[in-house]
């Protein structure tokens, strides 16, 4: 399903991109709710985890892989926080797929 995240890949938006490569792209979200707050994205269209299907395994694999490195490069050596919402009662707004990264400040658990 096309989103507004499938707009950021076509590059008919801008946005803050971090990384791109041929699985996936790293940009800082456009409200940040930390310090550092990026996402990480498969350029495939994929709604949700939900969606998820043995063939996507080293899709999301990159994407863990690339928040990983991201967040190092972003200097998040205190730590960091991975998310993914998922639906409507994980809170996901986008329906696109989307690992959030958060960090450069103590977070709180468990999330609201
Ligand atoms: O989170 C969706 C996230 O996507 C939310 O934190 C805002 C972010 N967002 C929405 N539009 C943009 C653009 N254009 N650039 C960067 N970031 C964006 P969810 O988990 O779906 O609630």
């Amino acid at each position: 399903m096309p989103s507004i995240f499938t707009k950021i890949i076509a590059r008919e938006i801008p946005a803050d991109i971090l990384h791109e490569d041929d699985l996936c792209l790293a940009f800082r979200d456009i409200s940040p709710k930390a310090p550092t707050h990026f996402l990480v994205i498969p350029k495939k269209e994929i709604v949700s985890l939900a969606d998820l299907n043995d063939e996507d395994q080293a899709i999301i694999g990159r994407c863990v892989v690339v928040a990983s490195q991201v967040a190092a490069a972003e200097g998040l050596t205190g730590g960091y926080r991975l998310v993914c919402n998922c639906g409507d009662d994980g809170g996901q707004e986008v329906p696109h797929l989307h690992f959030h990264v958060m960090g450069g400040r103590k977070l709180t658990w468990p999330p609201g």
